[in-house]
């Protein structure tokens, strides 16, 4: 029996990678550390809301909450470093202090190591097959956990890109020759999770392909995290007359889409509704028969801290 740390009044987190629980899917919370955050108050400000909304996340049942100071949307602009850790460190201290899992979304090795230092646990990046010795070096020489998600290209050309004649296969054969230069490196393998990188160079129905595949990605024995969250293909999807759904009006689907990740064995689902996304990981592992005590750190929602039962 493990019982996560307690960190004084606020929620309580698991600490660290390592004592994450291993019986079921975990949720990780989207915290976008974006200029909207900071429309009013300026900087610090944008920091306490992000902070606070963090903190309500790990209460809502996060078991990891992923930074990111720049938006990956396709067509988006690139952000420098420097304001990208002018924006996200503050945030990644302060939740790594209340003892949140962190995972930092970046593609940028100077971030991602300030952000290791900071606090943080895990490295998010969504660079792709662009990803920098740099990164590769980095991760290997810290031994960080490395979220390894298949992309093509940049957001700005990345639509172009989406040409495949065996979807799953090829970003398989893509995610598999990364993995090789990652564990070449020194990195251990089982610090790799990987991610098929839903909407990065895929059309909409090669999504649903990807999310068909799942058990060859889990066959590979790697975590394979899953990250549908409000993406366009969702949209797509529930499209009346001709017009997609906006984005926050996707969350139901994004539910659908958790749950029958937790049952195909998915590591992770990285979500921005956390609340929703729990549920649906708790109701599709009931349905499974996994042990509903290693639901979430604190069993926030009851308040009566518990131990977890990692199977
Ligand atoms: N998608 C986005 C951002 N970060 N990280 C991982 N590992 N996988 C993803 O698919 C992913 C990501 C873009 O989506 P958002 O703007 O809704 O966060």
């Amino acid at each position: 029996m493990r019982t996560p740390p307690r960190t004084g009044q606020g929620p309580t987190g698991w600490g660290s990678f390592e004592a994450l629980p291993t019986g079921r899917t975990l949720v990780m919370g989207i915290l976008n550390v974006t200029p909207d955050s900071f429309s009013d108050g300026g900087l610090h400000a944008g920091h306490d809301a992000a902070i606070d909304r963090g903190l309500q996340m790990m209460a809502e049942g996060a078991d990891i909450v992923d930074v990111g100071g720049e938006s990956t949307r396709p067509g988006s602009e690139r952000l420098e470093p420097a304001e990208e850790q002018r924006r996200i460190l503050p945030v990644v201290e302060a939740l790594a202090t209340a003892g949140a899992v962190l995972s930092v979304d970046t593609y940028h090795p100077a971030t991602a190591e300030a952000a290791l230092d900071a606090g943080a646990h895990i490295v998010n990046d969504v660079s792709g097959l662009s990803v920098s010795p740099e990164m590769i070096d980095l991760v290997a020489r810290r031994q960080a956990p490395y979220v390894l998600m298949h992309a093509r290209g940049t957001p700005a050309t990345m639509d172009a890109l989406a040409d495949y004649d065996d979807v799953a296969g090829e970003v398989l054969a893509e995610l598999e020759g990364l993995r090789g230069r990652l564990v070449g490196a020194g990195l251990a393998p089982e610090r790799i999770v990987l991610d098929p990188g839903l909407g990065f160079a895929k059309r909409g129905a090669q999504n649903w392909e990807l999310l068909r595949a799942l058990p060859r990605f889990t066959a590979t024995g790697h975590r394979v995290l899953v990250a549908a969250s409000r993406k366009r293909f969702l949209g797509t999807l529930l499209e009346e007359d001709g017009t997609p759904r906006p984005a926050g009006q996707r969350d139901a689907a994004t539910a659908a889409v958790s749950a029958l990740a937790a049952q195909g064995g998915a590591w992770a689902v990285r979500v921005h509704d956390v609340r929703a996304g729990a549920d649906a990981v708790a109701a599709a592992h009931a349905w499974c028969g996994v042990e509903p005590a290693v639901l979430r750190p604190g069993q926030a929602r009851t308040g009566a801290p518990t131990g977890a039962v990692p199977r």
